[in-house]
């Protein structure tokens, strides 16, 4: 069956092609669709089967137009406009639109005028100066994509974890379903969470391990089979590869923890058994410690073969590490970042969960660029069971778009309009503000403004390449500032397409601690910044975190389970996260 994510990257692509047409409007409706399609609990494809027409209008940002596309594509696997589209603009959108500064309009650009195509044919006509010849481009802009190129080739084939994700979790609900299928879950990165991901593991435990690989390759969803053998399968569903793993249900616990990884957590483990008289691999944990003396007694274990010794676990993944006296490891924690002395030493931190915050602290509204009202959003923050919701809308400011950020007058009078809501709702509303940190780490709000605001975040937006030093001497000026509460999205950096600043996390952590200050963990999943490592030094450092989803719809509210993740593997526990905090403690925080 079509899967969201499917349907999702289908409206993003359409909307790619029809700015690279220069039309107009069209293109954000069906952005904004993509994202309500993504966000939505339920296979949408479901609905289509079953004929409730009702069910997809009700979509946010789902018309006749776009319903009836969804539609088609469940039901032909096509949208035949997208196809003309593509026929009419046969470029690698995907590749093009990586290197940063250029969209899909650029692309469309540089397709009419210079019939570029792939990045190697960007590369070509940069290099010869063809660029710069094109009415509206530069020596600026071809020395921009020459520079970003690299960038662009390196990063292309990882996905987002927002966007694998909810695909691993569908091929998991089919999997869970099929017959002869005792346990599924994910493995590899994926289920270690980390931002990107470059293809889904799925391991699966069956008597019958045949049968479970055909119904993987009977899956609506495949696009293709790469692979298949009696005991795996690789196939391609959209452009993300899932790897199926069969395995024995008496083995499924010592295969997951081999194909959970990470390889270097493995790789620590595994040394760390062979001091125990161990070996690990991913059939068991084998007691070798008197291997001589059992070759003698029982001839299976002649030969020293992968199952030679005594088995002592593998069914379960609690097993392996309790078969060298280790408690069970979070997945997020498996990057070997000292996660092993933890276990051994009984320090494992208590890792922050999703029911454990309390509410949002970076989210926007009509009021700047985002897509609702404020009772819009705060009516789903309060049905999600938030305490408490801070609206932070952009302030003007460099590397806000002009007209979009609200001034000092603005933001007084939005002010008002928040308490407005926060008198009649049942949740605590506070009233925030996105403003920015120019490129020497100022923050320009006026006195007034800062008095009548519950909760700055201050988040840089421009001049996003400066060097280290000169970033870290920014943020850190950003940090110490008395207005600001929370540091947003530190690096500004954007998955796969732009790097954003080079921070020192711990530098900003011991800043941030003592002043007071949170470091956001932004639950974007093009975002995620800060990340694992960086969480993890801050944290170090005695720095408070803020996991915001930085919504700009109700939908995307749900991202908090990407920036939660995020933060667990940082180390992050409820403690250390100002918005798992009860009220006043938050409150005092924020004075
Ligand atoms: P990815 O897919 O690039 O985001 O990263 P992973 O971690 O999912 O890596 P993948 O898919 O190549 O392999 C899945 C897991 O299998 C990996 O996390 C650890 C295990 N694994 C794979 N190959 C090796 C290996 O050569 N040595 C060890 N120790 N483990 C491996
Ligand atoms: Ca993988
Ligand atoms: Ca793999
Ligand atoms: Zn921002």
């Amino acid at each position: 069956m079509t899967t969201n994510a499917e349907l999702a990257a289908r409206f993003e692509e359409f909307a790619d092609l029809l700015e690279a047409d220069d039309v107009e409007y069209k293109p954000r409706a069906y952005r904004r669709a993509a994202e309500n399609i993504l966000a939505h609990p339920v296979p949408i494809a479901e609905a289509v089967e079953s004929g409730d027409e009702d069910a997809i209008d009700d979509i946010e940002g789902v018309g006749d137009a776009i319903s009836s596309k969804i539609i088609e594509y469940v039901e032909t696997g096509e949208i035949e406009e997208l196809e003309e589209l593509r026929e009419e603009l046969p470029v690698d959108m995907a590749d093009l639109t990586r290197i940063e500064g250029v969209g899909p309009k650029t692309v469309g650009t540089l397709y009419r005028e210079l019939g570029i195509e792939t990045l190697d044919d960007l590369e070509a006509a940069a290099e010869a100066g063809a660029i710069r010849e094109v009415k509206g481009f530069g020596a600026k802009t071809e020395q921009n994509i020459l520079d970003n190129l690299e960038f662009a080739r390196t990063v292309g084939q990882r996905h987002l974890v927002g966007e694998a994700r909810p695909l691993a979790d569908d091929v998991l609900a089919y999997l869970r379903d099929v017959e002869e299928v005792e346990r599924a879950t994910v493995g590899g990165s994926i289920r270690r969470w980390r931002e990107t991901i470059g293809d889904v593991d799925v391991l699966a435990a069956t008597e019958a391990p045949e049968a479970v690989v055909e119904a993987l390759l009977a899956w609506d969803s495949v696009d293709d089979e790469i692979e298949s053998g009696p005991a795996k399968a690789s196939v391609r569903v959209g452009e993300i590869r899932v790897d199926l793993r069969v395995v024995d249900p008496a083995e499924f616990g010592a295969a997951l923890q081999y194909f959970t990884g990470s390889k270097d957590h493995n790789v620590r483990l595994r040394n760390y058994a062979i001091e125990r008289g161990m070996k690990l691999n991913e059939y068991g944990a084998f007691d070798v410690s008197d291997l001589a003396a059992a070759e003698d007694d029982d001839p299976t274990h002649v030969g020293g073969g992968p199952r030679a010794g005594e088995r002592v676990a593998g069914e379960t993944e609690e097993g392996m590490y309790a078969a060298l006296d280790l408690p069970w490891i979070p997945p997020e924690l498996r990057e070997d970042r000292g996660e092993i002395d933890a276990a051994a030493a009984g320090e494992l931190p208590d890792l922050v969960e999703v029911e454990d915050i309390r509410g949002d602290l970076h989210t926007h509204t009509e009021w700047s660029d985002g897509n609702n009202t404020i009772e819009e959003m705060v009516e789903t923050a309060a049905d999600r069971g938030y305490d408490y919701y801070a609206v932070a809308d952009h302030a003007e400011g460099p590397g806000v778009v002009g007209g979009m950020g609200l001034s000092d007058a603005e933001i007084l009078e939005q002010v008002e309009a928040i308490r407005a809501v926060d008198d009649e709702s049942e949740i605590r509303v506070y009233a925030g503000i996105e403003a920015n940190i120019d490129a020497d780490g100022a923050v320009d709000l006026g006195d007034e403004v800062i008095d009548a605001l519950d909760v700055v975040v201050a988040s840089p937006h421009s001049a996003l390449d400066q060097d280290p030093d000169s970033a870290g001497e920014r943020l850190v000026r950003a940090i110490e500032n008395p207005a600001v509460d929370i540091l947003g999205h530190p690096s500004g950096r954007l998955l796969n397409e732009r790097e954003g600043l080079a921070i020192d996390a711990g530098a900003l952590g011991e800043a941030a601690a003592a002043s007071d200050t949170a470091l956001e963990v932004n639950a974007n999943p093009r975002r995620l910044d800060l990340w694992g490592s960086a969480v993890q030094a801050a944290i170090d450092e005695g720095a408070p975190i803020a996991i915001d989803t930085d919504a700009h719809r109700p939908a995307t509210l749900e991202y908090v389970r990407w920036g939660v993740h995020t933060a667990r593997r940082g180390w992050a526990e409820p403690g250390d996260v100002v918005n798992t905090w009860e009220r006043s403690d938050l409150e005092a925080f924020l004075h």
